[in-house]
């Protein structure tokens, strides 16, 4: 760990943090200083790549430790903060959203990062998904869409294409599943991409272009899981015989209807970023709340402020 000294007093072992030096005095980041717990999920699992391609942006973007939060729900691909090494949250099931929305608001020096599945982010956590997009929360949201509950072995999630068998619809999925682009477009997200596993340089472009992006980027990430779903992307992967094909140079990416045609497309459509617009972010507009509540008490001792509260209230 780069921010503190590990010295041994027998028996035991004493960490004391050290102050972070000033920006240019800082070495970059090297991929063992992100590198936390040791992943856990099933050999071959995208969720590996999506791991992989954060800590490439986090060095590459020279991103120190207390500047960046990863928050995640529940479910394999939610175990992701435990495997990076810098401040962040395993939170409840579907309510990553929230907590992320929270530490965005109140710290506006952050990036941050939040990453869910499929099932986390349009099941149980539909609403939020809804609310944190049409609400433009500055923050980065990829969803690893695996098209299946992983973490409680296979049953269906709202993108699981119809007829598949799971443990929930033994005879097959008879639900129409949702497309997370067109949801993020009609929920009001001001950046919405589509990436996969299989390509970590396209991945690592959308993750950035995400990043730089002021208010809610959303990226659907296609992710195997290959317990569960095995082969569910191949006609994406050109390494199995698919196509992987990027949105058409000509594609006007301010124009929601063209983005929401081109996610029209059937699977497995096009990657890139469909829709990127600008709209003031909730942590915008609310600064603005707070520093003209300020300027108006300016100069008032705490006990006044809070008197004159009490009196507006009567
Ligand atoms: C309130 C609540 N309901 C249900 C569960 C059980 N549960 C845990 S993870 C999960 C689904 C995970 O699927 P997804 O979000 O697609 O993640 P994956 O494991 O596929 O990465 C469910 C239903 C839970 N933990 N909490
Ligand atoms: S069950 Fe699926 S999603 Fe979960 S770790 Fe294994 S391969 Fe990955
Ligand atoms: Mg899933």
């Amino acid at each position: 760990m780069s921010q503190s000294i590990l010295f041994q007093t027998p028996p035991r072992t004493v960490t004391v943090p050290v102050p972070p030096l000033p920006e240019g005095e800082r070495k970059g980041l090297t991929k063992k200083e992100i590198t936390a717990d040791h992943p856990t999920w099933c050999p071959g699992c995208g969720d590996f790549s999506v791991l992989a391609l954060y800590y490439k942006l986090i060095e590459k973007r020279k991103v120190w430790h207390e500047k960046v939060t990863t928050i995640a729900g529940i479910g394999c691909s939610s175990r992701f903060p435990y495997f990076v090494q810098a401040h962040g949250a395993h939170y409840i099931h579907g309510r990553a959203l929230p907590f992320a929305s929270g530490v965005s608001l109140s710290r506006p020096d952050l990036h941050v990062f939040a990453f869910s599945g499929d099932g986390d982010a349009f099941s149980i956590g539909g609403n939020h998904f809804n609310h944190t997009a049409r609400k433009n929360v500055k923050m980065t949201l990829v969803v690893m869409d695996n098209w299946v509950y992983g973490l409680t072995k296979k049953q269906t999630s709202p993108t699981s294409p119809l007829g598949f068998k799971s443990k929930t619809d033994i005879w097959g999925a008879v639900d129409q599943p949702i497309n997370p682009i067109r949801q993020a477009l009609a929920a009001g997200a001001t950046f919405v991409a589509r990436t996969t596993h299989t390509n970590p340089n396209h991945l690592l472009q959308m993750m950035e272009a995400a990043m730089d992006h002021d208010g809610f980027s959303f990226i659907q990430c296609l992710s195997e899981c290959v317990e569960f779903f095995p082969g569910a992307f191949d006609t994406s992967n050109p390494r199995k015989g698919g196509k992987f094909m990027e949105v058409p140079k000509e594609h006007d990416a301010t124009d929601e209807m063209a983005a929401y045609k081109l996610a029209g497309e059937p699977f497995p459509g096009y990657f890139g970023i469909l829709y990127r617009t600008k709209r003031a972010t909730k942590n915008a507009l609310e600064a603005k709340i707070i520093q003209d509540a300020q300027t108006r008490v300016a100069g008032a001792a705490p006990h006044q402020i809070l008197s004159k509260t009490f009196e507006r209230m009567r």
